[in-house]
């Protein structure tokens, strides 16, 4: 496929709807060089992965636009088409590395899908033919997590950072600050966040120091050490059950903790009051071998939103419903991990 990201003048006046994580943020500042005064941000609200009428009708707040750009998030057809009609554009580019449902894309649109990419960020840096910086990296450590070591991209990495002058440590550091931002529900700030790295991504240190970020990042632990605290478990042995409420984006974090916790189990967790009306559920298992893509098919089949992989999937559903489906959730765990290879 001969695909390639359009002269900043063919694509004209851009809207970049861009994830609100570390990759998303600097995969967008990244862009704004790019494209300078013809680009404008969107960031989609936080946790929702797709877009709804309100987001429609924000999008159409912003003018009209040649192109939509979307950067690293693999929102459904349907939510960009959505998207692309509110801000009157007639061009779609998608710069993305998330694995999609097998699905067409209109014939007009640009896929810059590439799922073998460690970031969004280091995508585009390629794309954009131009020396990899700070940003380029920063998403790749937001998105890999503790496995950046491991993989095979990490040298390049190394070599950025000595450029800067800082080690892996400050790098995954200011990826923590960063997703501070969207952790405490903070858009505006998540916004800000691009601008703040286009003026600061050649001084990391400065970055490390920045007040806002360290508050909303300390305040961000607080409540996951809050909920941990606070949360209701009931522990059947191979299935443990947590249940809490936050409005933050903490449920996968808190998920985590439980799961790494123990060898062998399956951890179902609910966030009964989270945004909107909506509840959050999300589930991962830890040396347990059980496919947990049946409960996402079990929450699509229901008409809520849910995705993920084997060994971990998350739920969005309306408040009103959660705890019906946790209970089938529950039963399904229970045999499952009964029948499962779990008890060796
Ligand atoms: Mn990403």
């Amino acid at each position: 496929m001969d695909v390639r990201l359009p002269e900043p003048d063919e694509l004209g006046d851009t809207l970049v709807l861009h994830h609100w994580d570390a990759d998303g943020v600097a995969s967008a500042s990244l862009i704004l060089d790019y494209l300078g005064d013809y680009a404008e941000l969107y960031v989609p609200p936080l946790g929702f992965y797709w877009l709804d009428s309100q987001a429609a009708n924000e999008i159409r707040d912003l003018g009209t636009f040649d192109t939509l750009m979307v950067l690293d998030m693999a929102l459904p057809v349907e939510s960009i088409e959505r998207a692309a009609s509110a801000a009157g554009a007639g061009r779609v580019v998608l710069v993305d590395h998330h694995v999609r449902p097998r699905e067409r894309y209109p014939a007009s649109w640009v896929p810059l899908v590439d799922v073998r990419q460690p970031s969004a960020s280091w995508h585009l840096t390629q794309l954009l033919g131009v020396q990899p910086d700070l940003r380029s990296i920063l998403g790749i450590a937001g998105d890999l997590g503790p496995t950046l070591q491991s993989h095979p991209v990490y040298p390049q990495v190394i070599e950025v950072l000595e450029s800067l002058g800082i080690g892996v440590v400050e790098l995954e550091r200011l990826a923590e600050l960063i997703d501070a931002n969207y952790r405490v529900g903070d858009r505006e700030g998540v916004r800000d966040a691009v601008f703040v790295l286009s003026r600061g991504h050649r001084d990391p240190r400065s970055l490390l120091d920045l007040k806002k970020w360290v508050i909303r990042h300390r305040s961000a632990e607080a409540e996951v050490e809050r909920v941990v605290r606070e949360a209701s478990v009931e522990d059947f042995g191979s299935v443990v059950y947590v249940e809490f409420e936050s409005p933050h984006l903490l449920i996968s974090t808190v998920g985590r903790r439980f799961a790494w916790s123990r060898e062998g189990v399956a951890v179902l967790v609910l966030n009964s009051r989270w945004r909107r009306g909506y509840a959050q559920v999300y589930s991962r298992v830890h040396g347990l071998d059980l496919d947990l893509t049946t409960l996402a098919e079990m929450a699509r089949a229901r008409g809520y939103r849910a995705g993920g992989k084997r060994e971990a999937v998350g739920v969005i559903l309306p408040e009103l419903e959660a705890r019906e489906f946790v209970r089938r959730a529950l039963d399904w765990l229970m045999s499952a991990a009964r029948e499962g290879k779990g008890g060796e």
